[in-house]
């Protein structure tokens, strides 16, 4: 009776879609489950206690209540975005963290090198006020958050608390965002079967 009583465990965790939920930066206003598919969680102006945001070497830390999930993240340089088209350069939307997938319910936390992104995007600069959106999809349709930030050239690493609860996050992952998101992602898996076999010999 044990795998019976597991399985409907997995079956009422999948049943809860509560989407995701970016921790820090602080997003432009409380989480909104329904208005998540919409842009920016349906927060059409920007903030005016933005995020004092590292140029360079920033994470972002975001709960994923989703098994399986692809994100992406694109910036906006105009003060007030409140449309799509406002994140997008002639060939489409400005990236700075690009397309990946991952797997693992929870606080996941990877890098964002802004000032890398200023190659292909101008006004990406120290001091610059600049909103960036998450684009997450966990299976139930494209979901965003955004956060309003302004750039600090001085700041060189993310406040302390702001990996809190992250156990993914490496300090040395700053060394091409691709290696670090992989690296990364090894990790969660590998977390993930960690867990699903302590949960299966707890129940033994
Ligand atoms: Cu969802």
């Amino acid at each position: 009776m044990i795998f019976p009583s597991i399985s409907v465990a997995v079956v009422l965790s999948a049943a809860v879609q509560a989407h995701f939920q970016m921790q820090y930066p602080i997003p432009r206003g409380p989480f909104v489950e329904d208005s998540e598919p919409l842009f920016c969680d349906g927060y059409t102006n920007a903030v005016n206690n933005r995020t004092i945001f590292p140029l360079s070497n920033g994470i972002i830390n975001m709960n994923s209540e989703h098994p399986l999930w692809t994100a992406e993240v694109i910036v906006s340089t105009y003060q007030n975005p409140d449309n799509f088209s406002e994140f997008n350069s002639s060939s489409g939307y400005q990236t700075v963290v690009p397309f990946f997938q991952q797997s693992g319910e929870g606080l996941y936390c990877f890098p964002i090198d802004l000032a890398a992104a200023a190659v292909n995007v101008s006004g990406i600069q120290d001091g610059a006020n600049v909103t960036i959106q998450v684009l997450f999809n966990g299976g139930d349709g494209s979901l965003y958050q955004c956060a309003d930030l302004t750039l600090s050239a001085n700041m060189t690493a993310p406040p302390a608390n702001a990996s809190s609860g992250c156990k993914n996050v490496s300090a040395t992952t700053s060394s091409g965002a691709g290696k670090g998101v992989v690296e990364v992602g090894s990790r969660i898996i590998a977390a993930g079967v960690l867990s699903m076999a302590m949960m299966l010999l707890s129940a033994l």
